[in-house]
């Protein structure tokens, strides 16, 4: 068969359901056939670096192979930096890059696009990725598709193809089926008697959990684990909007001194913490008050598990829960009292000028009043609000903390789900993305967008407060929504934040911008809480109050 026709069987095969690009002379054969093979929709936005997020939140919003594809070298080096934040924040993003065909490579000219080599690019994308291929031969490129594919899936990690643009066309082999992550059974039974030996001597068990729960689709078995072991549940800062949809809710997020002490004190004091899927780092434990103490740690991760000091290989998280869930039992002793979960709620409507937690409780009111809603978030205070939010599905860059993602993030993942998406962003991050809002109306869909316009990049000049370079043109960004196709409301009162969100909410079929205007130096009670651990972390002095 055609490589495209395989290809997009291999990728249909592991859950892929669109493909979001930018095309170029290198990659026209390839759109051209993926377009003429109509089985995976080919969604165009503006910029590389945006195709990259939105493939990468329909992965995360999907459990399945987010795939973008780009032109070679220009498009190409656009989009490896949201290629290295799927990497860190393990995201099963597939990228196919045309590439310059045999006779242009051999005519001893110098290719327009590429890099200091012709296989430059190819070279980069090893670094950020868990496996590359070129398809340039027939006789092997079925069995590299399900190679490169097969690591996305078995890593949750970001993958690479290069198609010469003289090869979309050739014939080779049937792709072969998803391959089964490598497992040790054994290990996997040793593993679980062990942890269960360990959580049946805890006298406070913690479950903390991660990515890896979402990636994996585990949240439904997560859930019913800690059921039966009637342990609480903590989300990551990465995992936070983990376990949504099922009936355990967590009672809440682990962010050290910049957390709620409740949540954090049933972290650092438990003596049996279960880390399912969890990144270990700095944004998710860097402000801990002490560091976590591994002899008491299980942590599950990149298809190991480390108990204390020693490392079971080759045991994947989906197997090791299964192999608890067999051998769950309720754990005897006393449980630690859950957190009450509680979210602020009942924004005053009054002519106040709004601040961050007035948008979480204007949040959290209208999801009492219309259900929750599916959120991305961008960096900046905007993430940091969100967790005053009421849990609810949530996709942000909270590791990788790459800026751009909030908007491209919410059109990939309304696009992928097909349920209306809340996007958080900050003013220096829409000036980056903001303007793929243009693209709704073709895309036929309608996200309503939070704009946390606070004149500058707040989350820099809460550490730097003296420096010159922090400020941001202030736009009337409601102008740019009404030109892009879709509704704009200036909010400065909470009074106009609560009409404004109902509004945009009852409004269908066209985006919503509601563009807050934050007084000078707001920001959310988390970010002050953070800044405060960061400061007294490095021994310096806290500058600043939440408002
Ligand atoms: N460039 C990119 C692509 N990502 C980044 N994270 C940065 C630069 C550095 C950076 C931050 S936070 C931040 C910058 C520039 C400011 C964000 O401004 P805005 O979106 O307006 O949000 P807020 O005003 O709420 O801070 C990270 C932490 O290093
Ligand atoms: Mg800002």
């Amino acid at each position: 068969m055609r490589l495209v026709e395989a290809l997009v069987d291999a990728l249909a095969a592991r859950g892929a359901g669109r493909i979001f690009g930018i095309p170029g002379d290198f990659a026209l054969p390839l759109f051209d056939a993926l377009v003429a093979d109509g089985r995976l929709p080919v969604h165009t936005l503006s910029h590389e670096p945006s195709v990259g997020f939105a493939a990468d939140a329909a992965a995360r919003y999907t459990s399945a192979l987010g795939v973008a594809a780009v032109t070679y070298g220009a498009g190409g080096f656009n989009i490896v930096n949201p290629t290295a934040g799927a990497h860190a924040e393990k995201s099963p993003l597939v990228v196919i890059s045309g590439a310059p065909g045999e006779a242009e490579s051999a005519s001893g000219l110098l290719v327009h696009h590429q890099g200091p080599r012709l296989d430059t690019q190819r070279r980069v994308f090893a670094e950020v990725t868990a496996a590359t291929a070129r398809l340039d031969d027939p006789r092997t490129a079925a069995a590299e598709i399900a190679r490169v594919l097969d690591a996305a899936v078995h890593d949750a990690r970001p993958v690479y193809l290069e198609i010469p643009r003289d090869r979309v066309d050739m014939r080779i082999g049937r792709v072969p089926p998803p391959a089964p992550v490598p497992c040790d059974p054994e290990a996997v039974a040793d593993c679980a008697e062990e942890i269960l030996g360990r959580l049946m001597r805890a006298r406070r068990p913690v479950l903390m959990v991660g990515v890896e729960v979402r990636r994996y689709r585990l949240e439904a078995r997560v859930a019913e684990l800690a059921r039966r072991l009637r342990v609480p549940v903590v989300t990551s800062f990465m995992g936070r909007g983990l376990m949504a949809g099922t009936e355990v809710v967590p009672v809440g997020t682990y962010l050290g001194l910049a957390g709620d002490p409740r949540i954090s004190k049933l972290v650092e004091d438990s003596d049996g913490l279960l880390l399912f899927g969890v990144i270990l780092s700095d944004t998710n434990f860097a402000v801990s008050a002490g560091r976590l103490d591994l002899r008491r740690v299980v942590h599950a991760f990149d298809r190991r598990v480390r108990v204390a000091h020693h490392v079971y290989p080759e045991v994947p998280l989906p197997a090791l829960v299964e192999a608890l869930l067999e051998r769950a039992r309720p754990l005897t002793d006393a449980r630690v009292p859950p957190v009450p979960v509680s979210w602020p709620r009942d924004l005053p409507a009054d002519d106040e000028p709004v601040g961050p937690v007035d948008v979480a409780r204007a949040i959290n009111d209208a999801f009492a009043r219309h259900g929750p809603m599916p959120m991305t978030a961008d960096v900046g205070d905007c993430l940091f609000t969100a967790m005053d939010i009421a849990h609810t599905e949530l996709a942000a860059p909270g590791y990788y903390a790459g800026m751009g993602f909030g908007v491209p993030a919410g059109i990939g993942a309304q696009l992928a789900t097909g349920r209306r998406t809340l996007v958080l962003v900050g003013d220096g991050a829409f000036q980056m993305t903001g303007m793929e809002l243009v693209h709704c109306p073709r895309l036929g869909i309608d996200p309503v967008v939070l704009l946390f316009d606070n004149s500058g990049w707040e989350m820099l000049r809460v550490f730097d407060p003296d420096a010159p370079f922090h400020d941001l043109a202030s736009c009337d960004w409601t102008t740019f929504a009404r030109m892009a196709g879709g509704d704009g409301h200036t909010v400065r009162t909470r009074r106009e934040l609560r009409d404004a969100l109902e509004t945009a909410l009852g409004t269908r079929g066209r985006f919503q911008l509601l563009h807050i205007r934050l007084p000078r130096g707001a920001i959310s009670p988390t970010l002050a809480r953070f800044v405060e651990a960061q400061k007294r972390a490095r021994g310096g002095r806290p500058k600043r109050r939440a408002a």
